[in-house]
């Protein structure tokens, strides 16, 4: 990517809306528009919005359009950004796209705007990358972390142990060099000053990349399996718990054949609900397929909910089940149908629900939510990881302060610890695009859309 020109792309979605922005970045922004626009030399007053006349070769209007400009450094990506509200017609759009290049702009890049913001040094990398997931937010939770790490909470939950990590590394950098003058009155840093500080930072730090197993779910959404045998209530649950009647719902045992998928928001995080075919002994072909992929779905889920229906006596299939389920991974027992007599004796903790009354679904989402929560109710605002490249480097970092740990135990020469600081210190680094390379810095960019 060229740094220095102007570019220029559509922010907002190719449709048909109401209005559409073109933005235009760089040392020429201004002279760019004023060119396609006709205006006089020096319009331009920062952050205050202006008409304008989009016009054709021939000098006649296409479009009138407000024409919003940002001085350098006051902008999105710290250049000088022109935006033009154009009618939101695609080829209006285009049109002024194509305008704004013949006069000297290039079409922007994917994620160019970010980049650029990133490399004027008006945002941190996990700031980029936040923007991005506020962008592809499906659930206001998502968003509000999103928002958080967009306005620099990362950088701020890191920012007090880099400095003592920084801290360390001083002290330590000068008792070696002190200890060779052995008429020098400094301190040598023993073990009883150094272990506290690095196991507070490790603490930090590896508190933050093992929110990751919250985080993950917060950003990529929650598989989550509803299973059990023939005619329990699978799909009357999956349909309450949708809040709408996806799933075919009959009295006859069989009824769903193959896997249902469907998106929700459970507790703010986005969840994929896999209604599946009851499992059975069957000598029917397309039930016997089903069933296999019912067993896939119980493999590929993140959480799986058993269902059983507490109006019956248990059967040798939910026994079945039940072992099943608890040899693949996280489960919840659900006991549907509590709104009739109980004849079910379930000797597990279980939740009761009615998915025909709704009795007991809220406390089944709250155990949801409470099984990929670890820690409960971990807040947003204490700094949740959501981005497996952060987890990873985070954990880096807590490894390599681990190891400066166990180095200071067992009075290793400092030498030995201080490569384990830098190490550690890197990663944090790293992390916040202090020290990334650039091949890391065009993969992440380029997983933006254009315009961003
Ligand atoms: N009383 C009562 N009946 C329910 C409840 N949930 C489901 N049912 C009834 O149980 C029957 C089976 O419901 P489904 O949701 O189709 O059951 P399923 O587990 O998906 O069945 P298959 O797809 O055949 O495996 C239907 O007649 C539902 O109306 C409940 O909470 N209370
Ligand atoms: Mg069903």
């Amino acid at each position: 990517m060229q740094l220095r020109d102007t570019i220029v792309a559509l922010a907002t979605p190719a449709g048909r809306s109401g209005i559409g922005i073109v933005r235009v970045s760089g040392d020429n922004a201004a002279a760019i528009a004023a060119a396609v626009l006709g205006y006089p030399s020096q319009p331009w007053q920062s952050w205050q919005a202006q008409l304008g006349l989009l016009k054709d070769a021939d000098g006649e209007t296409v479009d009138q359009v407000i024409v919003t400009y940002y001085e350098a450094p006051r902008s999105y990506t710290g250049e000088n950004v022109v935006e033009i509200a154009c009618h939101g017609s695609p080829v209006i759009l285009a049109f002024c796209v194509d305008a704004l290049v013949r006069a000297g702009a290039r079409p922007a890049e994917p994620g160019e705007f970010t980049l650029r913001a990133f490399t004027s040094g008006r945002i941190d990398l996990p700031r980029a990358e936040a923007i991005r997931d506020l962008i592809e937010s499906t659930t206001i939770y998502q968003a509000k972390i999103a928002s958080q790490q967009a306005n620099g909470s990362l950088a701020r939950h890191l920012q007090p142990v880099k400095q003592q990590i920084l801290q360390l590394i001083a002290m330590l950098e000068a008792g070696i060099d002190f200890a060779e003058d052995a008429t020098s009155e400094i301190d040598i840093p023993g073990a009883s000053q150094i272990l506290p500080v690095l196991e507070a930072a490790h603490t930090q730090v590896s508190g933050l990349a093992s929110s990751y197993e919250l985080g993950r779910y917060v950003h990529e959404g929650l598989h989550l399996a509803i299973v059990g045998r023939p005619n329990v209530g699978k799909s009357s649950l999956f349909n309450a718990l949708l809040k709408q009647e996806r799933a075919i719902v009959t009295a006859i045992p069989g009824t769903t054949r193959d896997l249902v998928s469907e998106r929700a928001s459970i507790g703010g995080i986005p969840v994929r609900l896999m209604d599946t075919a009851g499992i059975r002994t069957s000598e029917d072909l397309v039930e016997k397929l089903g069933i296999e992929r019912s067993y896939a779905a119980i493999a590929d889920a993140d959480l799986t909910l058993l269902v059983l229906d507490l109006s019956s006596e248990l059967t040798p299939e939910d026994h079945h089940l039940l072992q099943r389920v608890a040899n693949s991974g996280a489960f919840l027992v659900v006991g549907n149908k509590s709104d009739r007599p109980v004849q079910a004796a379930v000797n597990l903790p279980f939740l009761a629900v009615s998915a025909r009354s709704g009795q007991g679904l809220e406390a089944l989402r709250a155990a949801i939510v409470a099984q990929v929560s670890p820690t409960d109710g971990i807040q947003a605002s204490q700094g949740l990881i959501t981005n497996a490249r952060h987890a990873g480097l985070l954990q880096q970092s807590a490894n390599s302060l681990k190891r400066a740990m166990d180095a200071e135990s067992q009075r290793l020469p400092h030498e030995m610890l201080l490569i384990d600081l830098y190490a550690a210190l890197r990663y944090i680094d790293e992390l916040t695009g202090a020290t990334t390379a650039d091949d890391i810095l065009n993969r992440i960019f380029s997983s933006f859309c254009i315009g961003k």
